[in-house]
């Protein structure tokens, strides 16, 4: 089985490439996919560079590219839901584009014709993450997760996205990644580890812990792949 592991910035793969040591580059699309094997299984590792029409590039080359049949995205994120805390997990159950916008036309924010406002999250990828959480017992929370094309760092747009979508967490690819998938039957696992609360504070928090909060993410994505490998034997 190939399966893609993807992040949005160097800092949220770095873990990866560190954990796995030998890997081989790939440049395409303007981007450096890193190819490793793991336990028999064929690894493709990439960051998209930021927002949404890097992160659709990049998945679109992990799958129809490299023939990735499944994609792991980690990452950092910025909390909306109350119960989560800098360093923690969220897993997407859904996720919606907040940024798109046609409500000129009476349409719903984060909808066009003949798409959907939540792209919808592998369940069997989901339940395997939350055996995983129970098993080394890890906090991870499940909910919709929110993206556009901002960093958003402004409590009044924080509601706003948090009450249109009834979202959990917020960043700048998920949707994309998810769209993606999606529209060719790749199986995809959005995770996010808290860096900030996307209020007044979020750029110098973003500072602070990114580099923490995309460890716990990638670690958890390395827990993952070890389920999903062992799976497959
Ligand atoms: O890839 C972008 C990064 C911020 S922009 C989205 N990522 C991090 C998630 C994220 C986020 N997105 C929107 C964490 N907190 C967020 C928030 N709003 N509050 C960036 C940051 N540093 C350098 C360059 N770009």
């Amino acid at each position: 089985m190939k399966i893609a592991i993807m992040g949005a910035m160097p800092e949220e793969i770095a873990p990866l490439l560190e954990y796995f040591k030998v890997y081989e580059t790939i440049v395409y699309a303007n981007n450096s996919f890193y190819k490793t094997t793991y336990k028999n299984h064929e690894i493709i590792i990439a960051y998209s560079k930021i927002g949404k029409v890097n992160a659709a590039i990049t998945a679109l080359s992990l799958i129809q590219k490299f023939g990735c049949e499944q994609l792991l995205f980690s990452g950092v994120a910025g909390a909306i839901s109350k119960d989560l805390s800098i360093g923690d997990l969220i897993v997407a159950t859904a996720l919606a584009q907040h940024d798109l916008d046609i409500s000129a036309f009476g349409h719903p924010y984060g909808f066009v014709p003949e798409g959907s406002v939540f792209e919808k999250a592998d369940a069997r990828l989901i339940a395997i993450a939350k055996k995983v959480a129970q098993e080394k017992g890890i906090k991870l929370k499940e909910g919709i997760i929110a993206t556009g094309d901002q960093f958003i760092c402004d409590s009044t747009k924080k509601e706003w996205i948090a009450k249109t979508f009834d979202a959990s967490a917020l960043e700048m690819e998920g949707a994309s990644v998810a769209l993606t998938c999606n529209a060719l039957g790749v199986k995809f696992f959005i995770l996010r580890s808290i860096s900030d609360a996307a209020d007044m504070d979020a750029s110098f928090d973003f500072d602070t812990f990114l580099q923490s909060s995309a460890s716990v993410s990638a670690d958890f994505i390395m827990a993952m792949v070890d389920r999903l490998v062992d799976d497959q034997a």
